[in-house]
Order: C-alpha cells, then structure tokens, then sequence
C-alpha cells in the first residue's frame, strides 16, 4: 500500500480508507492521482478482508476538480487517442461498498467522483458543483448522467448549465447526499458507517449494490426480475442461514463471509 504520492491510503479493520492527498491543488484530479486511487481501490477490492471503502479529502476540498493546468494544453486527439480520464470507470466498477467523505469543494471530477460512490456523506461545509462550463467544456467523468439520475433534469440543468455551486443542505434535498454531518465529525461518521456495512455478510452486501444499482440500468419489470433472482441466489449462502438462525435463537449473527 506504499509508494503512494498523491493519496495515503490505510486499513482499519475491514475498512479501507482512500485520502485523496494534493493539499497544493485542492486535490485536483491528475492522472497519476487517479492512476493511484484506481489502483488502491482495486487492490482493496480483491482483498475480502475489506468490506467497504472510504474516499475523502481535506476539510477544505475533497477535490477541486479535474487538474486544469494538466488538461489545458491537451488536443481532441490526445484526450481522444488515450481515452482521457476513461480509468475512473475502473474506480466506479469496484464491487465492495464505497463510501465518499466530502467536505468543502466537491466539484466537477471532484463531484463526479463522489457520485461514483454508494453512499456521500456530506459535511456542513460541502460545496457540490459541475462548473465545467466555465471553462467551455462538460462534464467527462459522468457528471451528465450520475447528477441528472441523482438530483433530476431540473437541477442537473441549472447546476450544468450555470456552473453554480450547491451547499450541503441543497444537495441533501435535492437527494445527492445520504447524510449531513458536523464537519468536524465527518471521518469518524463515515467509518462508523463503513464498519457497520463491512460486518455485514460481504457477498449480501454485493448482491444488495448490484441490485440496486441495476434500477439505473434497466426497466422496472427487469429489475425487479434481477432482484428476485439475487435474492434467491443469497439462499445458497451460508451467512443467509447463519443470518436468519441467529435471528431465530436470539443472537447476534457471525458473518464468514461466504
Ligand atoms: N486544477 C488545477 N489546479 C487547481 C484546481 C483545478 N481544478 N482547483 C484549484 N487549483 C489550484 C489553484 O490553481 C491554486 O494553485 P496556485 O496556488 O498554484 O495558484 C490552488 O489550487 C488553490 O486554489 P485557489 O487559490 O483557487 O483557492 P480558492 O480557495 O481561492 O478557490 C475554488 C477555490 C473556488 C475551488 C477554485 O480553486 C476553483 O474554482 N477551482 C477550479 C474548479 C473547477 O473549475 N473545477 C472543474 C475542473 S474541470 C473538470 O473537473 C472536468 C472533469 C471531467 C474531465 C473529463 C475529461 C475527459
């Protein structure tokens, strides 16, 4: 897990923790920072000691965005040819829960990546923004698509369109946003929340986000058909029985994972 320049990364128990570390650029999404947080994110991923993960910055930005000074020299032909910024699907494919800890900026990339994630956890000082335009672009990491099924085309529209920003509170209204938090609470909250999710039985907890997050990708009768279907298949699993008997004698469960 070293070697690491522009994220530190560290285990708690079943818990990943992603720190997302160019305090210089209010963690501005460089490719080697995404090379980076790609990589440890896999790498958590493939480890079933780990049950959930959690990304954040600093209390001032989780991160300001795309790096402007890298891109702003780039052509059609070099973002085209290397499919510029196209690795964060890797980071959007990870299979064990994330979690996104943002307080202060969360804007452009910096808002798409914390859209990428399971569950967001704002702090009060949260600022969420798609300011792209601003510079005469768009979104490019998904911000068109994520935002819109998030907030509804009203709001995606005025916040695309204006390059405005939205609070904590607007963002919790608006549904980006599981939960509010004090900003100083805000770490804490989010690894008591990915410990409760990482004791859970981890192949429920796959099924449970695959399931879910087939309701973006398919009509209501197919995923109501590929939720049933999962649900059946958790039967096979020995914590589905361990889950259900402990509940039956009054125990808590133990989870094995399998
Ligand atoms: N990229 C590079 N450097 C940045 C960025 C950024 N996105 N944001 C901040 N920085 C740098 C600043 O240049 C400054 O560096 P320096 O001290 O060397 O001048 C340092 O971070 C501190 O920033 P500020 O002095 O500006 O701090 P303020 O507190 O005054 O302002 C803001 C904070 C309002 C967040 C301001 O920094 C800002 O507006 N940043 C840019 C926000 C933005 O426009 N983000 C969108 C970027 S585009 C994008 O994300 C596209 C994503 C999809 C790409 C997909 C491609 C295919």
């Amino acid at each position: 897990q070293n070697g690491y320049e522009n994220i530190i990364v560290e285990r708690r128990g079943r818990v990943g923790i992603i720190t997302l570390n160019r305090p210089q650029a209010l963690n501005a999404l460089n490719a080697a920072l995404m090379t980076e947080v790609v990589a440890a994110a896999t790498e958590f991923d493939q480890d079933h000691g780990i049950g959930a993960i959690v990304l954040t910055g600093s209390e001032k930005a989780f991160a300001a965005g795309a790096d402007i000074k890298e891109m702003a020299s780039l052509t059609y032909a070099d973002v085209l040819l290397s499919d510029f910024f196209s690795a964060w699907d890797r980071f959007a494919a990870v299979r064990t829960p994330t979690i996104a800890a943002v307080a202060g900026y969360a804007l452009g990339g910096g808002c798409e990546v914390a859209m990428m994630c399971d569950l967001l956890i704002a702090a009060e000082n949260a600022r969420f923004g798609q300011p792209e335009i601003t510079l005469g672009t768009i979104p490019g990491i998904g911000g068109t698509q994520r935002l819109t099924r998030a907030v509804g085309k009203a709001k995606a529209m005025d916040l695309i369109l204006t390059g405005r920003m939205m609070d904590a509170a607007e963002a919790e209204r608006a549904g980006l946003v599981s939960r509010i938090v004090p900003t100083e609470r805000l770490l804490d909250e989010a690894i008591e929340t990915a410990e409760k999710i990482a004791a859970m039985s981890l192949p429920a907890a796959y099924a449970a986000k695959e399931a879910i997050a087939q309701a973006f990708e398919s009509t209501l009768a197919q995923g109501v058909t590929f939720e049933r279907r999962t649900f059946h298949a958790t039967f096979a699993l020995a914590d589905r029985a361990e889950g259900m008997t402990a509940f039956v004698e009054k125990r808590p469960p133990t989870f094995k994972h399998g």
